[in-house]
């Protein structure tokens, strides 16, 4: 699989580390419209193509797969221009600015036969999925509460310096995830009610935002997430959990530890996530998640298959993050359906 990376930034290292490490797939060319930036992502891929504009790239094609992995701004634009060169797209999240321009996006791809994946990969964190599959695995009976906290301190405004300057932020940028990690568990929510709140002054956007959510299942989960926690151990990037179900509870406590408790007994794991030789702690958990959710993509294109995390299923994700915002500014519970 031929792949073509647009957008050599701050978290486009780790997509290229994760393509380098998937068997069959190659990054044959790469675009950034800063040459300091592309020139960096070049020595990482050496023998890609280069180019600072993205329709130029397109123009020559000869790959199979695009993969976007710039700020949300250029996300239509450049789904839309991949989806005219009839190739595969990756798009990272947030998919879009807002939800009309993220259902044209699925369309424009949907009208060309070709995949659409959102790089929604939290959900792809190895200790997340162990969680997933024991609660899909009905170790814990039905579900019907769920907690999905992520409370930090970490300054993430260094890497991503843009963080600090939206009218948006922890929702758009983080919550995104914690939703998507709730959908996974407990399927589409029907309404959502939020309240936000802005405690560091050096931002422009909300860095708490406490979420509560109604399941079409009927479960009832909360998804709570700050910047803004400053507490020790700190631990960032890790989200943690907390399940209960009719036959038991699941919690994913800080330092990865994964326990189900059923009838009594009890069952701990470490489910930490392996260093992968190019990662870095505290991001390790995150980075194995790219190479994850890479390799997903690469499986299902070969068995002709849906990614679990597709533009379509994303539009669920991206209108929790809508409906969120709506409940958070109008102090009222926002229904699915309405939007
Ligand atoms: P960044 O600003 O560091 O990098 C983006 C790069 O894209 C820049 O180098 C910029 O020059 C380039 N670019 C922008 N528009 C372009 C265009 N039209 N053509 C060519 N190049 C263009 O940003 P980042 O921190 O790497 O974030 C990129 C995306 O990744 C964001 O959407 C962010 O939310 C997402 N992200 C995801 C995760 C995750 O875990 N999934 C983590 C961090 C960031
Ligand atoms: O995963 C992300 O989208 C990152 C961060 C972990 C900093 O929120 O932007």
């Amino acid at each position: 699989m031929k792949i073509a990376v647009i957008g050599c930034g701050f978290f486009a290292m780790n997509q290229l580390h994760g393509w380098k490490g998937i068997k069959g797939a190659e990054v044959v060319a790469l675009c950034d419209r800063d040459p300091a930036r592309l020139a960096v992502a070049g020595k990482l891929c050496s023998g890609a193509r280069t180019y600072t504009d993205a329709a130029a790239m397109m123009a020559d094609g000869g790959f199979d797969v695009v993969d976007i992995a710039t700020t949300v701004s250029s996300h239509r634009p450049l789904v839309e221009l991949a989806a005219k060169h009839n190739v595969h797209v990756i798009c990272q999240k947030p998919f879009a600015l807002n939800l009309s321009d993220a259902r044209a996006m699925v369309n424009a791809v949907a009208a060309t036969g070709k995949t659409l994946m959102v790089h929604e990969n939290f959900r792809w964190q190895s200790a997340i999925r162990a969680a997933i599959d024991e609660v899909r695995s009905g170790a814990i009976g039905t579900p019907f509460f769920g907690r999905i906290s992520f409370r930090s301190g970490y300054d993430v405004f260094s890497g991503q310096p843009y963080l600090a300057e939206g009218e948006r932020f922890i929702i758009e940028d983080l919550g995104i995830h914690i939703l998507d990690i709730a959908r996974a568990l407990f399927g589409d929510a029907t309404r959502i009610t939020a309240t936000t709140r802005r405690i560091n002054p050096a931002i422009k956007g909300e860095d708490v935002a406490t979420m509560l959510l109604e399941h079409g299942g009927g479960v009832t989960s909360v998804v709570d997430c700050s910047y803004a926690t400053r507490r020790v151990p700190e631990t960032f990037p890790e989200s943690l959990l907390e399940i209960d179900g009719d036959k038991g509870t699941l919690r994913l406590d800080a330092g990865y530890r994964l326990t189900v408790q059923v009838d009594g007994e009890e069952r701990v794991r470490d489910v930490s996530p392996p260093v992968l030789p190019w990662a870095e702690r505290p991001w390790h958990n995150i980075q194995e998640s790219v190479q994850i959710i890479q390799q997903h993509f690469v499986d299902c294109i070969a068995r002709g298959e849906q990614p679990e995390t597709s533009g379509a299923d994303n539009l669920q994700t991206f209108a929790l993050v809508e409906a969120a915002y709506l409940s958070a500014r109008e102090h009222r519970t926002v229904e699915l359906a309405s939007l």
